[in-house]
């Protein structure tokens, strides 16, 4: 981050076909950044965009009987209304097509050449137009692609090349003296091992198609469309010509792409800049990609699920929610239905909606809907309001170095801490109290300020949440207004007038259980999941009870590690965990209080029923059940796994 300013772009997509939930994923990550540094005081500019060009488009068109252009002009709008829907909200789309992106890209072609970087000679090899990319014999895997696994297709022309090898040592030298150049880690260290094992002379040109910004030249040829596509960040930038807005905006923070394109930004566009003399980027960061059923999703497998549909049934914040609270930013990640509604309902539905409608619910009862003057504060109040001032700062600390995931992990402790701080304030028993009116209002106040806190922080990740949370609570000030500085604690002021409205996150298909939704007049009783009523049992079918493997693959059941595990407050046979199950952390409360002390079950390798609807057990959220055998005589073991299995190791 430079002088408080923050650049940040997404890869620009090919309109090759409608995008996928994939592309939704970085682009929702850096929408969500981008509106955190401008709330954080900074200057921000987050561009995307689309990749036109290239031999790939062309053949699409042809395909179609229509011109490239129209192709391309009716497929991008596409992309524009679902960065709409999605509320992704960046300063600026490049469009390959664009004539200030065309001067640009023969503006670097023209000044590498010139400087002798770049020249004319005869290209025999291997081409792959999925990819868009050029290979040497000996790098294919069986005769095809070695990324996509697709048929290549000889190529035999002349061609303009790029001296890359001439930069690949000044390249490493800039990655080992730059530790925050490549993100995460592991990208860094395929990286450099691709370059050390020795770069070929880049070809930057092709004869045999039109479609693309001709070698400024030599009309013959056009610029290879990777070559073209990556300097769309200079372009944005405002190169050549905006030398002033190139100052400002020069070199960019973040590159934020899919780790398949690592190559491409890792090395040869840096390599592009440093024979520009230019900087390089501060951070080039490769995501993982969303998998479905462990298969990378994408448009040639047909394997790609659609936001717009997911939009339809969900709405757009939990699937914002989603994505960057489920998937371990940089590494792999499943998509799945089942875990996309267990998100929404735990985390969304229970903890953050919950909250702010029990809230507002016994602030209509108790005070009217009017925030109280807080009054008298105990001990507990005042570390409450502490710890909760200081969210904002740590949530920025996070977000500075790219942690996304513990950045809304930091921001959904908080609202854990208040739904536990009104349990163990408990308003409903000191409202029955005269003496302890005072009281009451601090508690009131506290929760209420919390949930201002919250919107605040909530707001660059789930806007519309953010400003459904504002509404309710009645804040004269314009949310668009606030800054970090805001999330002190204490801002709210008392008199507001709150308007409590219907609940922010519905439950999805949870329809046999009730909402917990209204203030409660004490702590509700629920049952531990083993004394549930179980459904009756169906007509036995033909197969006499057995079920398919498609039956039992539906349950998933995962190595966990206990890290931690406690008592439940007035609960004998209850004990609370969290269990690391892979690609989170998870609550846990199980009956087995009876059978095992506390201490025993710390670093114990579990089996975890990792995708069973979360339920409140006494109070406690459960998000998930453990395995465990037991006798009619009531003896009871753990089902567990030795150290050496990983947790969210699949068991089946
Ligand atoms: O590569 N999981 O465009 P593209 C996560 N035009 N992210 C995914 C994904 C998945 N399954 N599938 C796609 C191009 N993405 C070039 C880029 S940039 C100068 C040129 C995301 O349409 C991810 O960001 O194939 C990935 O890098 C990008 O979409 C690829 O988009």
């Amino acid at each position: 981050m430079s002088n408080e300013r923050f650049y940040i772009s997404t890869p620009i997509y090919y309109p090759s076909d409608r995008l996928h939930i994939g592309h939704a994923y970085t682009t929702v990550v850096a929408d969500s950044l981008a509106r955190w540094h401008k709330f954080a005081g900074r200057e921000v500019l987050f561009v995307t965009g689309s990749d036109e060009h290239g031999q790939k488009i062309e053949r699409i068109a042809k395909a179609k009987g229509v011109q490239p252009q129209e192709y391309v002009d009716a497929i991008v709008s596409t992309f524009k209304q679902l960065w709409k829907r999605l509320n992704v909200d960046y300063d600026d789309f490049v469009r390959t097509t664009e004539p200030r992106h065309h001067k640009a890209v023969q503006t670097v072609f023209q000044k590498i050449y010139e400087k002798g970087d770049i020249y004319k000679s005869k290209y025999k090899g291997w081409y792959c137009t999925p990819c868009e990319t050029f290979w040497v014999e000996n790098k294919l895997h069986e005769g095809n692609c070695p990324d996509c696994g697709r048929p290549v297709e000889l190529v035999e022309e002349e061609s303009y090349f790029f001296k890359i090898s001439k930069y690949a040592n000044r390249l490493l030298k800039h990655i080992e003296e730059n530790p925050g150049f490549i993100r995460p880690e592991a990208r860094k260290n395929e990286m450099v091992n691709f370059i050390k094992s020795g770069l070929e002379d880049l070809c930057v040109s092709r004869t045999t198609f039109d479609w693309g910004i001709p070698v400024p030249t030599n009309e013959d040829h056009v610029i290879y469309v990777w070559f073209d596509a990556l300097t769309n960040y200079l372009t944005a930038a405002g190169y050549p010509d905006d030398q002033g807005r190139l100052a400002k905006w020069w070199p960019a923070d973040v590159h934020l792409v899919g780790k398949e394109i690592m190559r491409f930004h890792t090395i040869i566009w840096p390599i592009i800049l440093m024979a520009l003399d230019l900087p390089l980027p501060k951070t080039v960061f490769g995501h993982g990609w969303l998998l479905f059923d462990n298969d990378k999703m994408s448009k040639s497998k047909g394997n790609v699920v659609d936001p717009n549909l997911l939009i339809d049934e969900f709405g757009v914040d939990p699937i914002r929610y989603f994505l960057m609270r489920e998937i371990s930013f940089g590494q792999d990640g499943n998509f799945s239905r089942r875990a996309l509604i267990e998100r929404t309902n735990a985390d969304l539905a229970n903890d953050l909606g919950n909250l702010l409608n029990r809230t507002l619910a016994m602030l209509n009862k108790y005070f009217d809907g009017v925030v109280p003057e807080p009054q008298d504060k105990t001990e507990l109040d005042l570390e409450y309001a502490k710890a909760a001032g200081e969210v904002g700062t740590a949530v920025d600390d996070y977000l500075k170095n790219l942690q996304l995931n513990e950045a809304l992990a930091k921001i959904w402790q908080l609202v854990g801490r208040a739904n536990k701080y009104l349990d163990q304030r408990a308003p409903w028993a000191l409202a029955k109290d005269e003496s302890a009116q005072g009281q009451l209002a601090t508690v009131m106040y506290n929760v209420v300020e919390t949930l201002r806190i919250v919107a605040l922080l909530v707001k660059s990740f789930l806007p519309d949440t953010g400003a459904k949370i504002w509404a309710q609570l009645g804040i004269a000030e314009s949310l668009a207004e606030q800054v970090l500085a805001d999330t002190a604690f204490g801002k709210l002021k008392p008199g507001t007038v709150t308007q409590k409205g219907d609940p922010i996150f519905p439950r999805i298909e949870e329809k046999d259980e009730e909402p917990e939704v209204e203030a409660k007049e004490e702590p509700k009783e629920v049952k531990p999941a083993a004394e549930e009523k179980k459904p009756e049992p169906k007509q036995a079918e033909p197969t006499e009870g057995l079920i398919s493997i498609d039956d039992f693959l539906k349950c998933e059941l995962v190595v966990g590690e206990v890290l931690a595990a406690e008592p439940v407050k007035g609960a004998d046979r209850l004990l609370k965990l969290q269990v690391d199950v892979g690609s989170d952390k998870r609550q846990i409360v199980a009956g087995i209080a009876l059978h095992y002390k506390p201490e025993e079950l710390v670093g114990r390798r579990i089996i975890v029923v990792k995708n069973l609807k979360p339920a409140k057990l006494r109070g406690e959220l459960s998000q998930g059940m453990l395995l465990a055998a037991s006798t009619p005589d009531g003896k009871l073991e753990l089902v567990s796994v030795s150290d050496n299995m990983p947790a969210g190791s699949r068991v089946k």
